[in-house]
């Protein structure tokens, strides 16, 4: 009896057993695991949507993929990024492309002064772009999504309501705006947005040039007490996977993240958009920050400094032997 008992317990023991290695382990919860790399802290947008982006692969895989996140630059900085991430020291990253201007000339034409009006429409704007022209800064990576930021406004120490005043101030800006800073007469200061927090703290730069949302993110609120509206270009981000990590994924997991791609670039899009008008009321009403307007005759000379920056990059990119006119065409109309 004792015997016959025994014998059945273990039957049924290594019929589970076999049972939860036949039809459980392909979809055994976590299995794959997934490395995630950003430069900037946790609470600015290129990782709230990192982990907006996790929480849905996550569930749409059913917790067959484990994403783990490393936001401000803790596996990987703003720099080293799109190489690391070639090289699998990271299997996903998130770039800003402005920070290596000649890397990425084709989607970098997004940061030309081409009156994109908003992030939602920007993100929108570069991901076809990236589908139409397959740019070869891509070819080692596989890209799961990409956004842009919202225009850019100057925050400031001091107050700018007119050209004069920016002339010789120290501003920082990401690679790609360094230009567009010169041309207004501003002394532009290059490095990444983390960076920026000390800068203004120690003085070494008098403000800064980027989206408003920043204000709020990094509370530099406390330290710029203007913002001039100039609503001057957008920044391409890019999220990529390394290659070989790809090709290593189930064909299932591929669907659910090629299915992310353009609703992530619009959630992204939106979500910045919102934080923009949420970080406007927090300064305004928390921070005390004027806002100062261009009037229109004030504007179309701001705007009139900027013209030569896209004849100067088509002829560039013209020279490299791409479409450049088709691709202004196309951003223009992209982001109508
Ligand atoms: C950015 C980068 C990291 C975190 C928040 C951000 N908002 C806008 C940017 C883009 C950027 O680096 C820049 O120069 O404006």
């Amino acid at each position: 009896m004792v015997k016959r008992s025994i014998f059945c317990a273990t039957l049924f023991f290594f019929t589970v057993i076999t049972c939860l290695i036949v039809f459980q382990s392909p979809v055994m919860a976590g299995k794959i695991k997934l490395n995630y790399a950003n430069f900037p802290p946790a609470p600015t947008f290129p990782c709230v949507q990192m982990e907006r982006w996790k929480k849905e692969v996550e569930k749409r895989t059913n917790g067959q993929v484990m994403i783990n996140t490393f936001p401000g630059g803790t596996l990987l900085g703003a720099k080293g990024m799109m190489d690391g991430v070639i090289a699998g020291q990271a299997d996903i990253g998130n770039i800003c492309m402005a920070y290596q201007p000649g890397r990425f000339i084709v989607t970098n034409a997004m940061s030309l002064p081409l009156g994109i009006k908003n992030a939602k429409k920007g993100s929108l704007a570069l991901l076809k772009l990236y589908e139409k022209y397959k740019p070869k800064a891509f070819k080692d990576v596989v890209v799961l999504t990409m956004f842009t930021n919202a225009p850019g406004n100057v925050m400031s120490k001091v107050p700018v309501r007119r050209l004069a005043d920016i002339k010789g101030l120290d501003l920082r800006a990401s690679g790609g705006a360094a230009q567009i800073l010169k041309a207004w007469g501003a002394n532009p200061v290059g490095m990444p947005m983390p960076a920026t927090v000390e800068a203004l703290q120690k003085g070494t730069v008098k403000g800064l040039f980027s989206s408003l949302e920043v204000m709020k993110d990094f509370k530099f609120a406390e330290n710029c007490k203007y913002v001039t509206m100039t609503e001057t270009v957008v920044y391409p981000f890019a999220v990529i996977m390394n290659k070989k990590k790809w090709n290593s994924l189930p064909a299932d997991v591929k669907k659910v993240m090629t299915d992310l791609k353009k609703e992530q670039a619009l959630w992204t899009g939106t979500y910045m958009d919102e934080q923009i008008q949420k970080s406007i009321a927090w300064s305004k009403d928390a921070n005390n920050v004027e806002f100062i307007s261009l009037s229109a005759k004030e504007k179309a000379k701001w705007d009139k400094k900027l013209d030569f920056i896209t004849d100067k990059w088509i002829k560039n990119a013209k020279d490299k032997g791409l479409p450049a006119e088709a691709i202004i065409n196309d951003i223009k109309a992209f982001a109508k």
